[in-house]
């Protein structure tokens, strides 16, 4: 039987080459994430290359209704999900905490914490009553270290790092695996989102050096999904080689 993945924020980035990388190599996917119209596309063409393993389950990740819903709907045979890909996530701006738009904590919070919660909640008691299943979490670098005006950004994804690490001290009775993939800097939509839109801005981020491709961390992520039952890769921290730290990135600029 093909194992089944649900990946979260699989509309870009990250996700969709996580998506890309289990697709080829035969597994079940249902991709997640609020924008249908890329979704309905994703599965078009992943059926067309790789046959009829796929499936869109459109909802807002921050909304506990949506997600119970969305899982709920599940058809019978989507309902047992073997991997979850917990990616869905976002920054919103990037000041210091006095200047903060409240909005932005807001939205950061409900979810890389909340939603990473509700959607987790909502599949990992069937992984858990079939004692099989496993739980990869996108964590980051600012999970690690907090960087100049990267606060509620990375108290988000600190709070992936201690929720990945209670999830396997909780689910580890069960033979559920929890790991989490934390990367340095992924070129991808995340700063045209952080910065609202401003792709000028966004590609600043990433001159002067070679920063991570979503396809390097899909292939960690894969990796760590294939290992066999009795091995787990708790925390895999995957920077780019120029970036030694949050904050610390060796560029060339012309
Ligand atoms: P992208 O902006 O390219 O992708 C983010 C994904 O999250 C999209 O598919 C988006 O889908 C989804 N998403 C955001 N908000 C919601 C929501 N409310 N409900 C459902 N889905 C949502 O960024 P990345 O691929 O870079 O980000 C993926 C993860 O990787 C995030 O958790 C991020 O924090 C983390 N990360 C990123 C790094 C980087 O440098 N890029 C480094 C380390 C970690 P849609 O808009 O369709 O809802
Ligand atoms: C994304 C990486 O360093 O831009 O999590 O916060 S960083």
């Amino acid at each position: 039987m093909k194992r089944i993945v649900f990946i979260s924020g699989a509309t870009s980035g990250i996700g969709a080459a996580c998506a890309e990388k289990f697709a080829q190599a035969g597994f079940r996917l249902i991709l997640a994430g609020r924008r249908h119209d890329r979704l309905e596309s994703m599965v078009a063409n992943f059926k067309n290359k790789y046959g009829d393993n796929f499936m869109s389950l459109p909802f807002d990740i921050r909304s506990l209704e949506q997600v119970n819903n969305a899982i709920c709907s599940l058809p019978e045979d989507w309902k047992h999900i073997d991997i979850l890909v917990n990616n869905a996530g976002l920054a919103k701006g990037l000041s210091t905490l006095q200047d903060g738009n409240i909005d932005h904590w807001e939205q950061m919070i409900d979810t890389n914490i909340k939603g990473l919660l509700y959607l987790t909640k909502a599949i990992a008691p069937d992984m858990i009553a079939r004692k099989s299943g496993h739980v990869i979490n996108i964590g980051s670098i600012a999970g690690r270290e907090v960087y100049a005006n990267g606060n509620v950004y990375c108290a988000t994804k600190f709070a992936v790092d201690a929720l990945s690490k209670g999830m396997r001290i909780d689910f580890v009775q069960h033979g559920v695996k929890v790991s989490q993939i934390a990367p340095g800097a992924v070129e991808t939509e995340f700063s045209i989102v952080r910065f609202d839109g401003d792709a000028e801005k966004a590609k600043n981020v990433y001159n002067g050096f070679q920063p991570l491709s979503p396809a390097d961390v899909a292939d960690a992520v894969f990796y760590v999904a294939s290992l066999p039952p009795h091995v787990n890769v708790n925390d895999l921290l995957l920077m780019p080689t120029a970036q030694a730290a949050a904050g610390v990135i060796h560029k060339v600029l012309e």
